[in-house]
């Protein structure tokens, strides 16, 4: 199984963009196509579906050694086992879900600002997304918070950080330029015409270690 410290490169299957036929098809896609982690997000699903497919990605995740990580729903990654979950802004969310979740599996939190990437390295997460760095229909009720604090955070915070976003081949030198050196990438993946290709094109231009 491949380690959250390792990794490079993160993508989601959102069901904003996936439909739940289509997901275990996806999840094998961006697998084959090399993504380090990957994420099951639903933000209008019900708990029993969403348990249902994260049963269903697992085994095609666990093949390609890539670790599944449950967005939001704590009991869900603790009865199904993911190896990941990932909260959102609320106080005292990773010691939550470490309450819930266990010791084996891992916890990363989104971040908006500095000060927030600073408290969640404090809280005690062990990743952190931090964005997003443009206007993203993905998420589109956040300000984008642009590049020039990636250098800084990076400066500041000692965790795996995932630049998020609006992040896409196009726009990939000028994030890697700015500081990142991983990203997660969702609609530029889940739309494109070949999956697997187009991740592997976008892996193949990260910077390695
Ligand atoms: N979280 P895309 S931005 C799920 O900043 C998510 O916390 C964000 O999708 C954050 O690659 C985002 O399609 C959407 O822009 C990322």
């Amino acid at each position: 199984m491949k380690r959250i410290q390792d990794a490079r490169l993160y993508g989601i299957v959102d069901l904003g963009y996936v439909t739940a036929e289509n997901v275990v098809s996806m999840t094998a896609q961006l697998c084959a196509g090399g993504v380090d982690v990957l994420q099951l997000r639903a933000k209008k699903l019900g708990a029993p579906e969403i348990e249902r497919l994260a049963r269903q990605m697992l085994p095609v995740t666990r093949e390609h050694g890539v670790p599944l990580v449950i967005n939001d729903h704590l009991e869900i990654a603790a009865v199904v086992g993911s190896e990941g979950v990932h909260v959102g802004q609320d106080d005292d969310a990773v010691a939550r879900a470490r309450a819930v979740v266990g010791p084996e599996c891992f916890v990363g939190k989104s971040t908006h600002s500095l000060a927030q990437a600073v408290a969640a390295q404090a809280e005690g997460a062990d990743y952190i997304g931090f964005g997003p760095l443009y206007a993203t229909g993905t998420k589109p009720d956040y300000v984008p918070i642009g590049l020039q604090d990636i250098t800084e955070v990076h400066r500041l915070v000692q965790l795996p950080i995932f630049c998020i976003g609006g992040v896409n081949a196009g726009r990939l030198d000028e994030v890697i330029s700015a500081g990142a050196r991983r990203v997660v990438v969702v609609s530029a993946f889940l739309q494109a015409a070949d999956v697997a290709d187009e991740v592997r094109r976008l892996k193949e231009r990260l910077p390695v270690g």
